[in-house]
């Protein structure tokens, strides 16, 4: 089955690669995402590594002169209207790069250091380092909108599970015109079943928020109408922050900044995120904790330095009811005991590949092996059962959303991988 799989995962990403870097789907992401680029340079390491070292580079290539590294870099050649919101909404890039102008969770020096690792060596990791350096001071720098040491993201589109039941009471705070929003166009119900997809006034909100951000001229100013600081981008970002000490390490710069800004971040996860009992985006402009049961919550397993019990109840409340299905097949976007909990729905139920992928390594890092080892198991059966879908049901196993999904097979090479 290994072999055949690894196969499949291969073709899937050779099927989305566009002669630089990869598109998540061919139809419902024509273009090159944030933190896709990360898991697929990772998919890409273990199968040829100047892929890999090309799909972060070109990535790179629209990053901001502030050092943000965009949600989307757009392929010049695709249609405006094959995406919403394109190129024109954004109206931003760099030296002729047409970007988005949010961001996403900074997983890149972390596949950095794993597509160096495979191969593509030192002189790459020469090349990355300072823009992987420039975007973390760019988040520490700009982005600390509480003070205490966590990015805050302006926009659900920055959380990568933008549909998430976790953002619904600051969505719905957000105050639209009285007059009502400018039109504008749904894409994304083009090619994917619309009872899967995000409702049209969650849509009003993201769109919304999004042209306010850009109006501002992309001001980091602390007046965003959604300012939250989410425990899966803080987790992913100390994460990436403990692989750019090991790269400055490996390349002979120097790692202090890098172990010191490890340690901030692992405080603010601790200090404002954690209640004791689990882990919870904060809202900073009510203070408010966004209480729902969701996957964000988990994602601090990727903290090294979590302290035993709590890296316990995080792995006990992974592996409870909430999570993990009867039928054992992943862990779900949001509590499957909630009458919320939609199966079928982008982010408010469905389990992904890539998330099972992330969890499963920080099981590991926490000493978890066995529930790790598990957890890409079933990841690996529903995925030889259901084909590369974007995500799956985690009551039925059934594949959703797009098919062939780049950050699936990607998921599926790196597990059968082994290691970590
Ligand atoms: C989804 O997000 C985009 C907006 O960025 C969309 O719905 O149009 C999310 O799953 C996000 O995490 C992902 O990066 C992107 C591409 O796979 O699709």
């Amino acid at each position: 089955m290994s072999a055949a799989l690894r196969a499949a995962a291969e073709s899937v990403l050779a099927a989305n690669w566009t002669g630089g870097s990869t598109v998540p789907s061919r139809r419902q992401y024509p273009h090159q995402w944030g933190w896709d680029a990360a898991y697929i340079a990772i998919g890409w390491s273990s199968v040829d590594h100047e892929r890999a070292a090309s799909e972060l580079e070109s990535l790179l290539r629209g990053q901001w002169p502030d050092g943000r590294v965009p949600h989307i870099v757009f392929h010049p050649g695709v249609p405006e209207d094959a995406y919403f919101p394109g190129p024109a909404f954004w109206d931003s890039g760099v030296d002729g790069v047409a970007t988005s102008g949010l961001t996403q969770p900074p997983l890149h020096a972390r596949a950095a250091l794993e597509v160096a690792r495979r191969g593509a060596g030192e002189a790459f990791l020469r090349r990355v380092f300072g823009p992987l350096a420039q975007q973390h001071e760019y988040l520490a720098g700009r982005r600390d909108a509480g003070g205490g040491g966590l990015a805050a993201i302006v926009h659900p589109w920055e959380s990568g599970l933008d549909n998430s039941p976790a953002w619904d009471a600051s969505l719905a705070a957000v105050e639209l015109p009285a007059e009502g929003i400018e039109p504008y166009e749904r894409r994304d119900r083009d090619h994917v079943d619309a009872a899967e997809r995000p409702s049209d006034a969650a849509y009003d909100r993201f769109v919304h928020l999004a042209r306010a951000y850009r109006d501002s001229g992309y001001a980091d100013d602390g007046r965003s109408q959604f300012l939250v600081e989410d425990p899966l981008f803080n987790a992913i970002w100390l994460w990436s922050t403990h692989a750019l000490v090991e790269i400055a390490e490996w390349i002979g710069e120097d790692a202090a900044p890098h172990r010191e800004a490890a340690a901030r971040i692992h405080d603010g996860l601790m200090t404002r995120l954690w209640d004791g009992s689990r882990f919870a985006p904060l809202d900073l402009r009510t203070g408010e904790r966004l209480n729902r049961r969701t996957v964000l919550s988990l994602a601090p397993l990727l903290d090294p330095a979590l302290p035993a019990d709590v890296a316990a109840a995080v792995a006990a409340e992974l592996g409870s009811a909430h999570f993990r299905s009867a039928a054992g097949l992943g862990v779900s976007s949001y509590d499957q005991c909630s009458p919320e909990f939609e199966p079928r729905r982008y982010w408010r139920g469905p389990i992904w590949a890539n998330l099972n992928w992330l969890l499963s390594r920080g099981l590991r890092l926490q000493g978890f092996d066995s529930q790790a080892a598990e957890l890409e198991r079933t990841t690996l059966d529903l995925v030889a059962g259901s084909g590369m879908r974007e995500y799956y049901d985690p009551l039925t196993g059934e594949g959703l959303g797009a098919h062939d999904f780049s950050w699936t097979a990607a998921a599926v090479i790196d597990i059968l991988r082994g290691g970590d």
